[in-house]
């Protein structure tokens, strides 16, 4: 196929014959317009596929998805190209420069110049997310498990030999990843220098308005600033499953075995609340307890949510949504269960596709995946190119800030609880605590997922190094320890979605920490006083309306002006999530204080 036969904006050939001579910011505005347009018309059809692929995994879904991809990549690939050509000349406004740098920018995995190098990529692609999907551990023949299945069994076991069992048996899945991955690696890395960027690191982390480098710096200061927090949680944690596992269990160091922590990568450990407070234990609440009590199915959790942001001054869903998205896994074909929102026409199609099981940590889920919906509905009208949140992480951290506010008062003002929770010490920290395991204890691991790809991205780390790099980063960062050996025959990074899913994951560190000072600002536009885990934003049309000024903007401005017109701060400020946890941060330092602490 000549790339010149492809629907691409006739604008393009023209102008950059002529680019010299036309007014170059004309040009650019006149290109940026048309291209959001090519855009948007090839990402519908590619969508449309994609949601039957992801909803019904079959051959002929993935070979339908892979042509529709093929197709988005050639045209994305050509814009990013024409973009780039454009950002050579002189006299270019700020906003032009912007604005082409979002095409630039804009394709998932850049592949080299060519049909082939084109053609593999997106066929690497769908084979990875087919690997993940579908891939199950199989103990013994004609007893297999899903992934879901073991994640139930992992948050509620505390059988040190099933956890290790099950941990390890997920991990079968991903060897045959490996191979193709270090292609992907490959491919896009030669496809991300063809368009200016040293590697596919830095054409990811050039997406956040400032360079590359600054943006690794960035990020080096927010963890910085974090990590006492989540050093006084580790140490805790260590001693507390010492307490309970015993010195034949826990490794001794100071480091925390990965498969004790009740999540299947060691992310977000609320599954061992209990074991971590040990007689401390004074959960205010148990909302997986009232989900069963209250007999609330996946759709009524869904309405709930969607409930929310209604009462914030938000639209409610559309018909269409409820019709077309997938809430529960289907018994008789394979699906990618991890959950997902989806604007499919980039207008009103919205939609998510879960395999919700009801508990608390789902009702997170579908609060998250929500956020995501109300974001892309928010922001429709810009071009597509400024289609999206203000950087990534604030995709991200929408809905988890209106999961904040889902706590124990608000759960009393719908009902669902009898009374507020007691305002007492005891309660108050086990609750903190309860949030800490889950937001403080994933910031190192967040930080693992991109520090390791970016290490593979710049060569610094080869095809024969994957796993053991891998689980250096996570022994120094996380303070994690794999329960079994781990060798090159293995490729632990492959059993977490968002590697052959190809998702950068920097979006979720900086969602972590972004929604704290989010909520902290809503909170004060709601007209709470006291501490902001009492806080509900539930109601409060003032944050409604700020939240949505933020979502409307979308990315048609450089990030730091959007939170800047909603807070008045231009950075991330880890700060507002120590504030939210000091009085957990004290209580640790107490807990702590006669313990040798680190790893
Ligand atoms: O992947 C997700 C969402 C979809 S964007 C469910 N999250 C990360 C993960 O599961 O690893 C949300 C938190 C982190
Ligand atoms: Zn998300």
């Amino acid at each position: 196929m000549n790339l010149f036969r492809l629907a691409l904006p006739a604008i393009a050939t023209a102008t950059l014959a002529s680019a010299t001579l036309a007014n170059p910011n004309k040009t650019a505005e006149a290109f940026f317009e048309q291209a959001g347009a090519t855009a948007s018309e090839i990402a519908l059809r590619d969508a449309r596929a994609q949601w039957i692929f992801n909803t019904h995994i079959t051959y002929d879904t993935q070979q339908l998805v892979i042509e529709t991809g093929r197709e988005r990549s050639l045209i994305f690939l050509e814009l990013a190209r024409q973009a780039n050509e454009l950002l050579a000349q002189d006299g270019l406004s700020n906003v032009n420069r912007r604005n082409l740098n979002r095409v630039r920018q804009g394709v998932n995995l850049p592949a080299p110049a060519s049909e082939a190098a084109t053609a593999e990529l997106v066929e690497i692609g769908a084979h990875l997310k087919n690997l993940y999907s579908t891939g199950k551990y199989c103990p013994e023949e004609g007893n297999c498990l899903s992934l879901r299945d073991m994640e139930l069994t992992l948050s509620t076991s505390r059988d040190a030999s099933e956890q290790a069992e099950l941990w390890e048996g997920w991990r079968t899945i991903a060897p045959p990843m490996r191979a193709p991955f270090s292609r992907q690696v490959e491919l896009s890395n030669q496809g991300a220098r063809d368009l200016g960027f040293a590697d596919m690191g830095d054409y990811w982390r050039s997406r956040y308005d400032m360079s590359g480098d600054e943006f690794s710096a960035s990020m080096e200061r927010y963890w910085d600033e974090a990590k006492p927090l989540y050093e006084s949680l580790q140490c805790h944690v260590q001693a507390k499953l010492t307490e309970f596992y015993g010195a034949d269990v826990m490794p001794g160091n100071g480091m925390i075995p990965a498969h004790l922590t009740g999540n299947m990568w060691a992310q977000a450990w609320s599954g061992i609340e209990n074991v971590v407070m040990g007689s401390n234990a004074k959960a205010p609440y148990n909302l997986t307890q009232i989900l069963e009590d209250k007999e609330m199915d996946e759709i009524a959790m869904v309405e709930m949510a969607e409930m929310f942001f209604v009462s914030l001054g938000l639209d409610p869903l559309p018909d269409t949504f409820w019709a077309r998205s997938q809430f529960t896994k289907p018994r008789d074909r394979e699906v990618v269960c991890h959950a997902s929102a989806w604007d499919v026409d980039s207008q009103d199609d919205l939609r998510i596709k879960m395999c919700i099981q009801r508990t608390e940590d789902e009702v997170k889920v579908i609060h998250h995946e929500l956020g995501h919906n109300y974001y892309q509905r928010a922001y429709k009208s810009q071009n597509y190119f400024h289609q999206g949140s203000a950087n990534p992480g604030f995709h991200e951290a929408l809905g988890d800030v209106i999961a904040l506010s889902v706590n124990g008062n608000y759960l009393h003002q719908i009902g669902l609880l009898d009374a507020a929770p007691k305002a007492d010490p005891e309660t108050e920290i086990a609750g903190l605590m309860k949030l800490a395991l889950d937001k403080v204890a994933f910031l190192p691991f967040a930080l693992v997922m991109d520090k390791w790809r970016w290490q593979v991205f710049a060569g610094e780390v080869g095809p024969e190094d994957y796993n053991a790099a891998w689980w250096k980063l996570r022994e120094q960062y996380q303070g994690v320890t794999p329960p079994v050996a781990r060798d090159e025959s293995n490729f632990d990074p492959g059993a977490k979605y968002h590697i052959p899913g190809n998702v950068s994951y920097t979006r979720y560190f900086l969602a972590h920490l972004l929604q704290f000072q989010l909520h902290e600002r809503m909170c004060e536009l709601a007209g709470h006083k006291g501490p902001l885990h009492r806080c509900t934003i539930y109601n409060s049309k003032e944050a409604g309306a700020a939240l949505n000024e933020l979502m409307v903007a979308g990315a048609s401005q450089p990030w730091q002006d959007t939170l800047e017109a909603f807070s008045g701060e231009r950075d991330v400020n880890p700060s507002a999530m120590l504030n939210y946890f000091a009085p957990l941060q004290t209580w640790l330092d107490e807990q702590n204080k006669n313990r040798q602490c680190g790893w």
